[in-house]
């Protein structure tokens, strides 16, 4: 039987970089359905188009997903409330949510404009706790009761940056949210769990990386000697989405190639 065969799978910012990725692992491992969200501007759509006719090739992927595509703006509670009315009305239920949508938009903290801390917020925390909510909700209301909630904080919950004085904050944020959902939606079978990338190679920090000796001094303090890449993050989101993971709430899992230890 595959790892997570029958789940509902809902991913938010699913369209590239780590939500992508988390997308492609579900159909790996034989998930049933996947309620895909995205942004919904041009390029998004195009991203999201082509990644939908990847998964449903059952050349790719045997078993494919029936995939349905929510598009909106995170930040906007209603979004949340769509991606829940049309999972449901799509499959009946939901089993997981990834929620992954999120920008950092790196700047100098002391120059910063309060409406790029504003948006950052607003984007990262604020729309990650609407979809939590909207989704949790769903799964305290179903038969049978439950699901699995997986929130993309970062290793930037537990350290600092120079350009993300905004950031930071947002991804503990997260890490707290689930912390609190664990404790809040355990009697409704409902676990919550955290999962910390550390540098991950994708378009949110590719202007940043692009200045080579940062590039190269990430690369060498991560232990395995690389920066990382989606599916790096997808295997462990899969993992705390499947029943393997059954007794773990609550938990933050550092995915990071061993930057955070790395002190000398
Ligand atoms: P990315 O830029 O490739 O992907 C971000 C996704 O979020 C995109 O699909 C984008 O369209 C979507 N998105 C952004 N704003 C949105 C909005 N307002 N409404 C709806 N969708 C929106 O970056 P990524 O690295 O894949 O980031 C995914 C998550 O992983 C983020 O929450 C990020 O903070 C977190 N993360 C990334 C890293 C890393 O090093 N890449 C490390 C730690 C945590
Ligand atoms: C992560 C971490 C990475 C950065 C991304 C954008 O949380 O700080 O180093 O590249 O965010």
């Amino acid at each position: 039987m595959s790892l997570v065969s029958n789940k509902i799978v809902v991913i938010t910012g699913s369209s590239r970089g780590i939500g992508r990725g988390c997308a492609l692992e579900f159909a790996k491992h034989g998930a049933s359905g996947l309620v895909l969200h995205y942004f919904g501007d041009a390029e998004t759509e195009q991203e999201i188009t082509s990644l939908k006719a990847e998964i449903e090739n059952p050349a790719i992927y045997p078993q494919s997903p029936k995939v349905v595509v929510v598009a909106g703006d995170i930040a906007d509670s209603a979004t949340s409330t769509k991606i829940v009315e049309i999972g449901v009305k799509t499959f009946g239920r939901i089993d997981v949510v990834v929620s992954n949508a999120g920008i950092c938009p790196f700047a100098e903290f002391l120059t910063m404009p309060h409406a790029i801390w504003e948006r950052t917020r607003q984007v990262n925390l604020d729309g990650s706790f609407f979809v939590v909510q909207a989704v949790a909700n769903q799964m305290k209301n179903q038969t049978p009761q439950g699901g699995s909630i997986i929130g993309i904080s970062s290793i930037s919950a537990l350290v600092g940056g120079e350009l993300q004085c905004h950031y930071t904050p947002t991804k503990a944020g997260i890490l707290s949210l689930m912390q609190s959902c664990a404790v809040a939606l355990g009697k409704y079978n409902i676990r919550a769990n955290a999962i910390l990338p550390g540098t991950i190679a994708t378009d949110i920090n590719k202007e940043d990386l692009a200045d080579v000796v940062k590039r190269e001094n990430m690369e060498k303090r991560t232990c395995l000697g690389r920066l990382g890449v989606p599916s790096d993050i997808a295997g462990p989101v899969v993992f705390l989405a499947s029943d393997l993971a059954k007794y773990v709430t609550g938990a933050s899992l550092l995915v990071d190639g061993g930057l955070f230890v790395n002190l000398q």
